[in-house]
């Protein structure tokens, strides 16, 4: 025990605490079945690793036994499979919420196994603490350190742990020493929230405002356990932004450049915002090597585009709540940390995502699609209207505040066998007033100031995949002879009829 104590002091500065040093399995006992676990993480960075597994273990053990056991899961966003997946495979998730893009889960969420509330990031916070949730027993959480004073240094990722910490009956830490002790500094905890009718503006005017506090506050009777870790965090691998990927940056580079020259934009831009992914990193490619100096960022997650960016001095500073690295760009950020420090600042996800402060910053938001209707409606979350991907994240947050809102596609999925395209989304997440650019590796649809209907002959004609785009004309001809009204021109009875062939015949085109 005290040799466990001498490898922990290092991280673990506040010596009343040390006697809350205990195994992973043990802290896993003080979770009961039926409670609600508010779980730390946000997109594979800083989430628990250790205790889930010991709990996943504990799970598969009482059903062996013939005990049903089952836990009520929230997080920041997604996680890892040491957490969501472990969990999920064990059968130990009743209910989840928000953003999960864990394969297991996903599966259980699909064939009806595991509730699953899809919520807008920036909502999760203000909703526990209004109570609409329901109360919250045990915060899980993983820390990079706790400092002498008992606040705690958080880890890679900020997400909901303020409000976890603050709402939850009984506290357990993982300490992880994978990650970086010089992370200390980098947060910027802001405790100045309240439930209205006493909110109060959001002093933040700029992505690099600090306006709260380094550590997370918490109260050091709540603590049941500490856990000590050494994994890394959910680091996958860089994918190289394909064919399509560069097309459709080049694009939107293009059109970046249109709008400074027409003094829509300062050459330095406005702050961004990148969703995940392989379309995100080619952009990030894209302003790499683009005329753009000065920038900033208020996004959500660090990528390893934005990384370079900032690297390059390109990106002064980036305003996230966590990182989403793959192993390389991991290892070079935890090895240039001081250089990177004064340049990233994370925050909980309630003001990285903040419809007051991306608003007021007037945001960039670039995120992925699914799928787009020809009026311009966008579906960020429903294979076929009702397989769940992924969840809306914080494409919401984003695309209804910012100063100019990007989706960005390719055209066709599944080897050409769907159109990106279609006559009416199969499910919507942002309506057509929330969108207001869309890209495809064909082009770009700038919708600013259309009404519907001209929506629609400039997302067919610079949107629409060739093989896809006589079908979608011939469908909006038609429409507009034989639709019930005139100023969304559609008609009922085929709106969906590429989705159900896709279903029965495993194809969209007819
Ligand atoms: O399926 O995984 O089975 O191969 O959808 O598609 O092309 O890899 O796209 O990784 O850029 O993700 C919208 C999901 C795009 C993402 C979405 C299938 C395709 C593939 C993924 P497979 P790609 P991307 C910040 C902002 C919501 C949250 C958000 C997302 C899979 O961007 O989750 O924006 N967004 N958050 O085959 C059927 C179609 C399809 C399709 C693609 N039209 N029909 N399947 N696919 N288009 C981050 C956070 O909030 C945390």
């Amino acid at each position: 025990m005290s040799a466990v104590k001498d490898r922990a002091s290092t991280r673990i500065r506040c010596p009343a605490l040390l006697e809350k040093i205990m195994s992973a399995e043990d802290a896993a006992a003080l979770i009961d079945t039926g409670t609600t676990v508010g779980m730390s993480g946000f997109t594979g960075s800083g989430y628990p690793k250790a205790v889930p597994q010991a709990l996943a273990a504990r799970i598969k053990a009482q059903h062996a036994a013939g005990r049903a056991f089952r836990l009520r899961v929230w997080t920041g966003a997604s996680t890892g499979p040491e957490l969501d997946g472990a969990l999920a495979a064990a059968d130990g998730i009743e209910f989840r919420l928000p953003y999960n893009s864990d394969p297991v889960a996903r599966e259980k969420i699909n064939s009806g196994q595991m509730e699953y509330f899809d919520m807008h990031l920036s909502q999760v916070a203000p909703m526990a603490w209004q109570g609409f949730l329901g109360p919250l027993d045990t915060a899980l959480i993983e820390v990079a350190g706790i400092a002498a004073d008992g606040s705690l240094i958080a880890s890679s990722s900020v997400g909901n742990n303020k409000t976890w910490l603050d709402r939850a009956s009984q506290v357990i830490l993982e300490v992880n020493r994978w990650q970086d002790p010089a992370l200390d500094g980098m947060h910027d905890i802001y405790y100045g929230t309240a439930l209205p009718p006493h909110r109060r503006p959001i002093p933040l005017v700029h992505p690099g405002d600090r306006i709260g506090e380094p550590h997370l506050r918490c109260d050091p009777a709540k603590i049941v356990a500490i856990v000590e870790t050494d994994a890394p965090d959910r680091n996958l691998p860089f994918t190289e932004p394909d064919v399509a990927a560069r097309g459709i940056a080049g694009h939107l580079l293009e059109f970046y450049r249109h709008e400074v020259a027409k003094g829509r934009l300062p050459a330095t831009l406005l702050p961004l915002q990148s969703g995940v992914g392989n379309i995100t990193n080619a952009v990030m490619s894209a302003l790499l090597d683009g005329p753009f100096e000065g920038m900033t960022a208020f996004t959500e997650v660090i990528q390893d585009g934005m990384l370079d960016l900032l690297s390059a001095g390109k990106v002064e500073i980036a305003s996230a709540t966590g990182f989403s690295l793959s192993r390389e760009a991991a290892a070079r950020l935890n090895a240039e940390m001081a250089r990177f420090r004064n340049k990233i600042i994370l925050r909980p996800q309630e003001i990285s995502n903040h419809p007051e402060l991306i608003r007021r910053l007037g945001c960039l938001a670039m995120n992925g699609l699914i799928e787009a209707d020809i009026y311009g409606n966008v579906n960020s979350t429903h294979i076929m209207g009702s397989r769940i991907y992924n969840g809306i994240g914080g494409s919401g947050d984003f695309a209804r505040n910012a100063y100019i809102s990007i989706f960005m596609t390719p055209s066709t999925a599944r080897g050409g066998a769907i159109s990106a395209i279609v006559p009416q989304a199969s499910h919507v997440d942002h309506i057509t007033q929330d969108v207001q650019v869309i890209v495809t590796e064909q082009g770009l649809a700038d919708l600013r100031g259309l009404s519907p209907k001209q929506r629609a002959e400039v997302i067919i004609a610079n949107c629409a995949h060739p093989r896809y785009r006589p079908a979608l004309m011939d469908y909006y001809t038609r429409a507009r002879q034989g639709s019930y009204g005139q100023q969304s021109p559609s008609l009922l009875k085929e709106a969906l009829s590429w989705h159900q062939r896709f279903i029965e015949t495993g194809s969209m085109l007819a």
